[in-house]
């Protein structure tokens, strides 16, 4: 990665990853761009652009402008949003991504895009989630998924583009919260642990999904694009994870923190049907023999991590 173009920078993975690639990488050498100029940080900090990624040529201009060689295309509407508008999300997310693939193509970039766990559905095996495994998800944004990751794997065949792609899990985060995901309550219930010192859940106690902390997934990010091509027998997408819990366990690691913290339940239905329809947990051993992924969080000290960050003025008792 020299020269990075880097789409939906001013989401929830974008905004952390644009400076974390910037300080690798060098500020002048990742351009940021997003449909809204909305996160300063991330659009003062550096070259940045605005791009409505469904118009192509719009971000081909913009790859030749910077004479990008690699391209980090994560525009996209998540689950909870796309079971809403899943005509919207179609465009977004399948229009988005094929454009990018086209500029990745044309300008014989290196391509990455994140896949997801909405890319399992219910008849896949929940627990321990194999990396080559039945997909049949029943959610708009998984069927984005599997045809996303089955169009980057075509763009490696026939035209020979470098792409990779991980499948992510819940990504929790002190920095950008999410927008419009089901597993957005892992981040949610942090931030109303230290406001309001209570929490009510979407999901209901036992629905177990994989997650991981967003300093693991961008780590994992830099790993895979700079893993050596010999050694990735598969490329689009690895599974990868750090951890699986239910909403009760992570109240009891926030209670260990804040003893008066108080979970209670209301259930989305919509919501609730997309967590039953993933994983409990994933495989990740392909990811670690091809590439070496590794993670350094789990649940308890992401939970340390959280809780000193977003409230780094009190102290926290452990
Ligand atoms: C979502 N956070 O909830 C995303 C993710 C694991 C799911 O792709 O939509």
């Amino acid at each position: 990665m020299k020269k990075i173009l880097i789409t939906g920078a001013l989401g929830q993975i974008g905004s952390e990853l644009t400076a974390t690639l910037r300080h690798i990488y060098g500020t002048d050498n990742v351009v940021a761009t997003d449909i809204k100029r909305t996160v300063r940080e991330v659009s003062e900090s550096g070259p940045f652009e605005i791009l409505d990624v469904t118009d192509g040529t719009t971000m081909l201009n913009i790859a030749s402008q910077y004479q990008v060689d690699t391209i980090i295309h994560l525009a996209a509407l998540l689950s909870a949003k796309a079971e809403e508008q899943p005509l919207l999300a179609w465009n977004l997310n399948m229009n988005g991504l094929i454009n990018a693939l086209e500029i990745a193509k044309e300008r014989n970039c290196q391509f990455f895009t994140p896949s997801s766990i909405g890319a399992f559905g219910p008849a896949t095996p929940k627990d321990m989630t194999p990396q080559d495994t039945l997909m049949r998800p029943t959610t708009m944004y998984g069927v984005n998924k599997v045809a996303g990751e089955l169009l980057a794997d075509y763009y490696f065949h026939k035209y020979g583009v470098d792409t990779r792609g991980l499948r992510f899990p819940g990504l929790i985060s002190y920095v950008t919260p999410p927008g419009g995901g089901t597993t957005d309550y892992a981040v949610e219930i942090y931030h109303e642990a230290l406001n309001c010192g209570k929490y009510t859940c979407y999901l209901n106690k036992g629905t177990y999904l994989d997650m991981m902390y967003m300093p693991d997934a961008l780590q994992a990010i830099v790993d895979l694009m700079e893993a050596d091509p010999a050694k990735l027998s598969h490329r689009n997408s690895f599974n990868v994870t750090a951890m699986s819990f239910d909403p009760e366990q992570v109240a009891t690691e926030i209670k260990k923190h804040l003893p008066h913290f108080n979970i209670s339940y209301k259930i989305d239905p919509i919501r609730q049907a997309i967590a039953d329809s993933w994983p409990n947990s994933l495989d990740a051993s392909i990811a670690k023999e091809e590439w070496g992924f590794k993670t350094h969080y789990d649940l308890a000290s992401m939970t340390v991590d959280m809780l000193e960050k977003l409230n780094y003025n009190r102290p926290i008792a452990s």
